[in-house]
This record gives structure tokens, sequence and C-alpha cells, in this order.
């Protein structure tokens, strides 16, 4: 199987190291050259950016297993334990039915926690959602975002396969390819091989994006409305019952029927349908492919990479960053902050923030394993700088281990990642 991975991926290399183009142009320009903004908007650009990732990480990896003169690296990740991840639809309908199944098999599941500590949790999939919101104010906006996320991502794609029989590739979503039509994709077309369909429309305003409390005060961010609004009406999970949530009263597009959940009471039971507000307008601003390639080029430090990726007000107004982009292209109960993992293409969504992060370090791993900002939201209130020694905590029991940041930077580093992304 890795021969089949290697030969194709050294069918892109070859081709990706043909094209001359600039490795690290300065901030603010897109280089000249070949890539012109066709290229640009195609994606083949952030297709020969993700060749040229893989090529570094291979490298990497071929040392780390050269050095210990056997067949397995030193590290645990060695050419035959590494995966590729693959973008959703280029999995088989039967892949895409297992994972489905084994997301709901996680649902079904006894929670990690006591009642009494976590009310509105009733699932061991609602333990992950917890965990995101219980820590939400320590891992948006700070030093550990993007390593916070990426073992978020890959525990739970672990418990998919050792709690649920999992046993397919690891999906992610690039929602770049849906920007004309989100309720058109592969992801939404309420078929049983996507997550559902986009929320029973109802007529609402447009999406207003407010500074959230503790970011710098700027205007509010407005646009077009989304395509639906309510509960999701076909596919898998259109009988789902979430049970956590939402919370951001603000940035939820308000409907009928919607209870929020206190911001004393962040763990309470609120049962209600999964909902949706699949929006054209958010997705061609934010999540194009133009944004996502430009975040990877313009900029050459964590600081400003992490800050235009996520929209961190303190740099950039106006725009919501992909990261924002991928959740309110989804909207509904995928654009709390908090609570946004209740919806299962979550982890599909900062599946491609992850991909993103990996190809900009990619670019120049030795100079980009760094962190940057310090340890709660908008640093509110005021904290320490984050470090590479920092721990990243998930609260799952024993379905965790202990993982410093510095052990998160390398998706190929057996610490424990074994992954690249096709
Ligand atoms: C843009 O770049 C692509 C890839 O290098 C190339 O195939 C294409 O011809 C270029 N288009 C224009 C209009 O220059
Ligand atoms: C790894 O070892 C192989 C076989 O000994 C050698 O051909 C290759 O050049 C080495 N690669 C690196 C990156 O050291
Ligand atoms: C929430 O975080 C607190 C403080 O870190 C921790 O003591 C508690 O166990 C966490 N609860 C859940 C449900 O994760
Ligand atoms: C959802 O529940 C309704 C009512 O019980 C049922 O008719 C429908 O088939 C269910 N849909 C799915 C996709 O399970
Ligand atoms: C809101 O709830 C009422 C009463 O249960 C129901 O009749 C109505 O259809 C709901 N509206 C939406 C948009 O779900
Ligand atoms: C592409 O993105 C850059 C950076 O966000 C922006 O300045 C530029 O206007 C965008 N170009 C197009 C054609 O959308
Ligand atoms: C935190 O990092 C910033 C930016 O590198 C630096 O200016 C500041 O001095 C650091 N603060 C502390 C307490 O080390
Ligand atoms: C983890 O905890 C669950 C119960 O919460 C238990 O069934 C399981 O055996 C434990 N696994 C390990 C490896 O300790
Ligand atoms: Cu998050």
């Amino acid at each position: 199987m890795w021969f089949l991975y290697l030969s194709l991926y050294l069918v892109w290399v070859t081709f990706a190291i043909a094209i001359p183009f600039n490795a690290h142009p300065s901030k603010g320009s897109l280089p000249d050259g070949l890539y012109n903004q066709s290229a640009i908007d195609s994606g083949e650009v952030l297709q020969h950016l993700l060749s040229r990732a893989n090529e570094a990480s291979l490298e990497r990896l071929t040392r780390a297993t050269n050095k210990t003169d056997k067949l397995e690296s030193s590290t645990g990740c060695n050419p035959s334990t590494l995966t590729v991840r693959r973008e959703w639809r280029t999995l088989s309908s039967d892949n895409r039915r297992s994972y489905i199944a084994a997301v709901q098999c996680l649902q079904s599941k006894p929670s990690v926690y006591e009642p009494k500590d976590a009310p509105g949790v009733k699932s061991l999939y609602d333990s992950f959602v917890a965990t995101h919101i219980n820590q939400t104010l320590v891992i948006h906006n700070t030093a550990s975002f993007l390593t916070w996320h990426r073992f978020y991502v890959w525990t739970y794609d672990q418990a998919l396969r050792t709690e649920c029989g999992y046993a397919g590739p690891t999906p992610y979503w690039d929602w770049s390819l849906d920007i004309d039509s989100p309720r058109d994709s592969p992801m939404f077309d309420g078929s049983d091989t996507s997550f559902g369909s986009d929320g029973k429309y109802f007529e609402h305003e447009g999406v207003i994006f407010t500074s959230p409390p503790g970011a710098p005060s700027t205007p509010p961010l407005s646009g077009e409305p989304g395509t639906g609004g309510g509960c999701i009406f076909k596919g898998p999970f259109v009988n789902y019952t979430v049970n956590l949530g939402p919370v951001n009263e603000k940035q939820f597009p308000n409907g009928p029927n919607i209870t929020y959940v206190p911001s004393t009471d962040l763990l309470a039971y609120n049962p209600h349908c999964l909902r949706r507000d699949l929006n054209p307008w958010v997705a061609q601003s934010f999540a194009s492919f133009n944004q996502s390639t430009s975040v990877i080029l313009e900029y050459d430090t964590i600081e400003y990479f992490q800050a235009f990726l996520e929209g961190d007000l303190r740099y950039v107004q106006g725009t919501l960053g992909i990261h924002g982009g991928g959740h309110f292209t989804v909207g509904g109960d995928h654009g709390d902050t908090f609570s946004s993992p209740v919806d299962p293409v979550f982890f599909l969504h900062h599946g491609n923030i992850d991909r993103v992060y990996s190809i900009w370090q990619g670019q120049n791993f030795e100079n980009r394993q760094g962190i940057f900002g310090t340890r709660t939201f908008y640093n509110s209130p005021p904290s320490d700088n984050g470090t590479v020694d920092d721990y990243l905590t998930l609260q799952l029991g024993n379905l965790t281990k202990k993982m410093q940041i510095r052990d998160a930077m390398d998706t190929v580093g057996g610490t424990p990642f074994c992954y690249i992304y096709a």
C-alpha cells in the first residue's frame, strides 16, 4: 500500500519541482512568476505547495528511519505506518458510510464524565465536545490553537478506530471545492454518504459578526444570509439529538425555537436538533483557494500565519480567516465557538485547517516549529506567553495521553503522529 502512495506521490513531486516559484515571498505580496491568479483560484498552487510539504515530510521520515539502521524507525513513524488523510469525496462510498457509522457509534457509547460534572454530556462523542467547550477560552486565539486542534482531531480519529472499529482513511473537508454551492457538496447533499443536509430554510437576516468579549472592539462584519438556518432535514444526522450548546448568542444565527446555555453553565443539558445554515457568501469570501493559498504564501512567521488563519482582530479586520470561513460556511451549531464540535463536520473542517498548517510548516519546516501568543483567549485576562513545553490537555480520561506542544509539531514525527495529506 505504501508503495502505491509513494509512486502516486512521486508523480506529484516531479511535477511540482519542475515549476519554479518563490518559496519565501515577503508578507503582503503574492508571488509573481508562474503563480498566476487562475492557478491559485483553481487549487493548483495549493496542490503544488502540498507536494513540496510532503516531499519534506518524507525526507524527515527517511532520515529518522535510516538512523536506527532497522526497518522500524526510532520515532514509531516509518513508511509502513505512515497514513494518508484524504478529502471526503475521494473516499469510496463504503468508506464514507463506515465513517458515518463510526461517528454514530461514538454517539452511542457512554460518557467519560460523571453526570454531576457534566450534566449535558450523554455519550463518548459528547465527551469530546465537552472538552472543547470547557477549554474554549484557552485554545482559541492563544499560542496552542493550532497544535491543540491538531492533537484533538488525531485523538478523535483514534477513538473512531479503537472504540468503533473504523478502518478507512482519515477524511478532511476542503471547503474551497464547494464555495459555489455548499448545498451540493458531497458533504451536505443529504445522501447516506454525506453528513446530512443543510438546515431547513427559514427567512432570516444576513450574518453579522461582532467582536467577541475580550477581543478588540471592531466594527461588525456583515454579509448575506445562509440558505438554511433550521434543523437539518435529510441524511445521516437528521434525527440526531445534540445535547450541548449553543453558547454564543451573538454569533449564532438566531431563529425560532433556539435556546442557549448560559455562559455560567457551559456543560448544561440542552437537547435540540442539529442546525445548519450553509452560506455561499461566507464560503466565497473566506474559504476560497485564494484565501487558503494566500495565508500560506504571504506569512513567514507563526505569529502572522496564525493570526490571519484565525482572523484575529488584533491583526486584521473584515475577515473571518479560513478558520472562521469553514465554521460559518456551515453555520448553525458549527458556528458556535464553544460547542461547534457537536456537528461531526467539525473534525473534517479542522482536518483541513491542520492540512493548511502542515503545508505552511512544510515550506520551511526547520523554521516553522514555533508558537506565538499567550495562554488566554485574546490575552483576556492577561496571561504569560505559551511555550512548546506546555501540555495540550484533553480531559478525556484514558482516551488521551500526555502531550507537549513540542511533540505536536511534526505530523510525521511519530510523537505520536504519523500522517500526511493527499
Ligand atoms: C497560470 O499558471 C498555470 C500553472 O503554472 C499555467 O498552466 C497557466 O497557463 C497560467 N495561466 C496564465 C493565464 O498565465
Ligand atoms: C537512507 O538510506 C538509504 C539506504 O541506505 C539511502 O539510499 C538514502 O540515501 C538514505 N536517505 C537519507 C535521507 O539519509
Ligand atoms: C473542565 O476543566 C476543569 C479545569 O481544567 C477540569 O477540572 C474539569 O474536569 C473539566 N471538565 C470537563 C467536563 O472536561
Ligand atoms: C428520522 O425519524 C423519522 C421519524 O421517526 C423517520 O421517519 C425518518 O425515517 C428518520 N430519518 C432517518 C434518516 O433516520
Ligand atoms: C418552532 O416550534 C413550534 C412549536 O413547537 C413549531 O410549531 C414550529 O414549527 C417551530 N419552528 C421551526 C422553524 O422549527
Ligand atoms: C486573494 O487573497 C488576497 C489576500 O487575502 C486578497 O488581497 C486578494 O484580493 C484576493 N484576490 C482575489 C482575486 O480574490
Ligand atoms: C511574550 O512574547 C512577546 C512577543 O514575542 C514578547 O514581546 C514579550 O516580551 C513576551 N512576554 C514575556 C513575559 O516573556
Ligand atoms: C478506559 O476506561 C474505560 C471505562 O471508562 C474502561 O472500560 C477501559 O478498560 C479503560 N481502558 C484502559 C486502557 O485503561
Ligand atoms: Cu476550536
